[in-house]
């Protein structure tokens, strides 16, 4: 996984792909931002694919304040993509299982 990861994050193109491809299964109503429910749905999925451990709803709530940069109370494309990056960043760097949650 960290291999697949690396691999995105060095290809510009590849990453915004991958990113595109998430952003736009989360964003189930169309509205081109991830709203509050959206973003649990989003996470877990996220989770499931990377094999991290389920964050609880504090967790959850905590994380979107994070990645909400302008506190808007919704997540747009950039907001995600940044938060994407640091993410798959941290995991290549400390590796999969040694994430702080
Ligand atoms: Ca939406």
């Amino acid at each position: 996984m960290e291999q697949v990861l690396q691999r995105l994050l060095l290809n510009e193109e590849k990453f915004d792909g991958f990113a595109k491809l998430f952003f736009r299964d989360a964003d189930v109503d169309n509205n081109h931002v991830i709203d509050p429910n959206e973003f649990r749905q989003m996470i877990f999925a996220l989770c499931d694919e990377l094999g991290l451990p389920m964050p609880n709803d504090e967790e959850i709530k905590q994380l979107r304040d994070k990645v909400d940069l302008n506190h808007s109370g919704k997540i747009d494309y950039n907001e995600f993509k940044i938060f994407l990056k640091n993410l798959f960043k941290e995991i290549v760097e400390k590796g999969i299982n040694n994430l702080n949650h």
